[in-house]
């Protein structure tokens, strides 16, 4: 198959042509019919709130609280986490945790408290549970984050799962964040947010919502203090989002106000607070640490669908290496299978894969496959005939497996919510691993099953295993992905023991951070795209994802020269650095945009691998403190509002602040500054916030500031470590962390921390260990000292 034929074949599978749009319109029957017999019917329901409060149960961490209708369990964990289940659910079973419930803090007390109400008091929070079941969670000082009210059920007459709605109150000058990947964020603004993984099927852009990851996971930012909170349930659902308002003196205050529904499943719900960097810390002791991506991971990526052929890739490769252009991994898509079949390379066109994979490798650059779920329907095909044989697919109400329709064709699902399928599963990344890949792309796992009307996706009414305890699709949905990831990671954990597994997905839910990462997927080229992908990577970051990215140039379309080298110098400061090339959107390869590009986009390349000790160092840090690498401006100062509002600037972890052109034509542009001295890091022009600064934003560069004090590992020119100084301003001191890359494997590199300050007329730096002070054994560079 040519790549003429590949688009066609595209078409036919999605909706066009007459072989995959019959196809289709018969999966979309198939799914109705499917649920219309598998799917419980919406009669009558009864709604129901909780009622006055009775009595309580005192237990450890806090304890139940029982109202007319229903009772009330409340947990501070030892790690400051609060938890709350309506109905007296427990934490577990949960998708979320990475592992056991944390232990309840011993030393949080139910005590009661005015009007009737009861309180759990602990060391950092105060939840406070009205007489009707209202529930506050206030600061040690007593101050009010968070006013949930009580909430309220509609229950089938006939039995059977309730939905449910939970309203709360935030304080008017609270702003939102987070709710997994949203192009319109990082700030969310007033609006509904849908909670059901999506492929858009189409380039996403502005309005487009949801998309691939959804999480219940909201950031709150307001001046009395951040907390997160995570409605822990699977389900379909909204988030409706409204910022409050102050009225200045001359009106009231109109608090901000979120409104959760969801179709069913537990109401519980966890709320951490404290600064965004101890908020993300307690997330990640809930909800697992990232994984850390093997150093190669953190450096340039080049994907592309529809060129394939290992020439072709021979051809890529020696381009960017003539040209002297930096280039770590190059991403195989869908078209290097047989017939589209995961698992089966096409021996036609790659039929020495490994050669080329171990020819790469010598040069320093790794092979990463692309694996979708959907497993061609046909005897003979042998993930077919083995997950067959261990009835490893998705069946419906009625016990038949589910057809859907997607690249081979007529396809099956795995059912990653059962352990053993999990394990099959797992075990088939070996034959990617004797082709000579080293890393996985998981795509199409939201997951999507074509159909010509109605949902890309399986019947609501599919049934899942859901670890033992049995369900449909309606809970199984959010967390395919998430499960797909874990079967992969284990999998591969297996096969390649003394290994960190490289894996990202389109898809996921919370806690899809302790397996690997995740892409933009495919936004469309364009201006507004460019802003939409920065906007994915912050949000995720917030709700504990920190390794993502967007796919430079976007999916569809052929990027301006100057679209292409602005998202290009966005994305060499962003955890995942890959670009996209395809048959629809062109090669993109640097050097067919013009010599200038060329020349501009070297600099971005040379400029990350340059900087690549210092991603090292962030990815061991987001794993050992869940901050992510790239924050918003308000992470150090979130009672900040102005920095609240900025979203067109970020901070690369302690360091460095980016400020990415996101507009046509721009050579300048303004740039809000947290407060302190800053350093353009081309110019050493020396910068003092807080406040609005207009900068030169040439198409050469994109302004970048370092943190005055800064002290950051680069690489440098002979490929070993360097401390990179940025003076102190007089008088003051500063000071960086730096973990060193320990190889792909599983060693903790040590953590190392260093101080600089002034001495006379001289910066100096020492690294601090327990037992002293130490010269760095590392070659220093001290930047701006001619302007400090
Ligand atoms: O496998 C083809 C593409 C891939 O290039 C892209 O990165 C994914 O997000 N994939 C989507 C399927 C596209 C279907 C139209």
């Amino acid at each position: 198959m040519d790549g003429r034929d590949l688009v066609r074949s595209v078409k036919a599978v999605g909706s066009g042509g007459a072989a995959g749009g019959l196809r289709t319109v018969r999966a979309a029957w198939r799914r109705r019919r499917a649920d219309a017999t598998g799917l419980p019917r919406r009669g009558a329901e009864r709604a129901r709130v909780p009622g006055p409060v009775r009595d309580v149960e005192p237990g450890p961490g806090g304890g139940v609280v029982r109202f007319a209708r229903t009772e009330l369990r409340v947990m501070v964990a030892v790690n400051g986490a609060v938890f709350w289940g309506w109905d007296g659910v427990a934490p577990e079973p949960s998708y979320a945790l990475a592992g056991r419930c944390p232990e309840p803090d011993p030393r949080a007390l139910l005590e009661p408290d005015k009007d009737g109400g009861w309180r759990v008091v602990a060391e950092r929070v105060t939840v406070v549970v009205s007489r009707h079941g209202a529930i506050e969670v206030c600061t040690p000082g007593g101050v009010t984050l968070r006013r949930d009210l009580p909430p309220r059920w509609w229950e089938p007459a006939g039995g059977g799962g309730a939905r449910w709605m939970q309203r709360a109150e935030v304080a008017p000058d609270a702003r939102f964040f987070g709710l997994g990947g949203r192009v319109g964020g990082p700030r969310l603004r007033d609006g509904t947010y849908r909670l059901w993984n999506t492929d858009p099927g189409r380039p996403f852009g502005p309005g487009d919502d949801p998309l691939y990851i959804t999480m219940p996971v909201q950031m709150v930012v307001a001046d009395a203090g951040t907390h997160l909170v995570f409605h822990d349930t699977s389900w379909d659902g909204t988030v409706t989002l409204r910022e409050g308002e102050e009225g200045a003196g001359s009106g009231h205050d109109r608090a901000g106000a979120c409104e959760v529904r969801m179709d069913g499943g537990p109401l519980r719900c966890w709320v951490m607070l404290g600064t965004p960097a101890r908020v993300l810390r307690v997330w990640a002791s809930l909800t697992g640490v990232p994984a850390v991506p093997p150093a190669w991971a953190l450096g340039h990526h080049h994907a592309r669908w529809g060129f394939g052929s290992e020439q072709e890739v021979r051809r890529i490769v020696a381009g960017y290496s003539e040209r002297d252009l930096p280039l770590d991994a190059v991403h195989l898509d869908i078209d290097h299978l047989d017939g589209h079949r995961v698992f089966s390379v096409d021996r036609d066109r790659f039929p020495k894969l490994p050669v080329l994979a171990e020819d790469l490798r010598r040069d320093g650059i790794r092979l990463v496959s692309i694996v979708d779920p959907a497993v061609k329907a046909e005897p003979g095909d042998p993930v077919y005939d083995s997950g067959h044989a261990r009835d490893a697919f998705v069946r419906d109400a009625s016990g038949r497996p589910v057809e859907g329709v997607a690249w081979p064709g007529e396809t099956v699902y795995p059912d990653f919510t059962h352990a053993r399928v999990r394990e099959w599963w797992g075990g088939l990344y070996q034959e990617r691993l004797a082709q000579g890949f080293a890393g996985f792309w998981h795509d199409m796992n939201e997951p999507v099953s074509f159909t010509a009307f109605g949902e890309n996706t399986l019947p609501r009414s599919a049934r899942h295993a859901l670890e033992g305890r049995g369900g449909d699709h309606r809970e199984a949905h959010n967390v395919y992905a998430l499960c797909m990831a874990r079967a992969a990671y284990e999998g591969l954990r297996g096969l390649v023991p003394d290994q960190r597994p490289f894996l990202f997905s389109r898809s996921g839910w919370v806690g899809m951070q302790r397996y690997g990462g995740t892409w933009s997927g495919d936004v469309a080229t364009g201006w507004p795209g460019l802003r939409a992908s920065l906007s994915l990577v912050m949000g995720l970051g917030l709700c504990g994802v920190p390794y993502s990215g967007p796919d430079v140039g976007g999916f569809d379309g052929s990027p301006s020269p100057e679209l292409y080298l602005r998202w290009l110098q966005l994305a060499a400061y962003l955890p995942l650095f890959r670009t996209h090339a395809s048959l629809r959107a062109g090669r993109r390869e640097p050097w067919e945009f013009g010599d200038d590009v060329l020349k501009h986009a070297r600099v971005a390349l040379a400029e990350r691998r340059r900087l690549l000790p210092y991603f090292v160092t962030l990815a061991h840090l987001a794993r050992r403190t869940g901050a992510p690498y790239v924050r918003p401006l308000w992470w150090g100062a979130p009672e900040d509002r102005a920095l609240r509002n900025c979203e067109d600037a970020f901070l690369l972890g302690d360091s460095l602040l980016v400020a990415p052109v996101l507009e046509a034509g721009a050579v300048r542009r303004t740039v809000l500054l947290p407060p302190g001295r800053w350093y353009d890091t081309v110019t050493e022009a020396v910068y003092e916030g807080a406040g609005h600064k207009v900068v030169d934003a040439p198409l050469g560069r994109i302004p970048v500031f370092a943190r005055a004090g800064a002290v950051l590992p680069v690489r440098g020119a002979d490929g070993g470590l360097e401390l990179e100084v940025w003076a102190p301003a007089r008088g003051r001191s500063g000071g960086g962390t730096v973990v060193p890359d320990a190889g792909d494997g599983w060693e903790e590199p040590e953590v190392e921390r260093y101080l600089t300050r002034w001495k006379g007329r001289r910066v100096v730096v020492r690294r601090e260990t327990d037992e002293g002070r130490s010269e760095p054994a590392y070659p220093v560079r001290v930047r701006g000292l001619d302007h400090a």
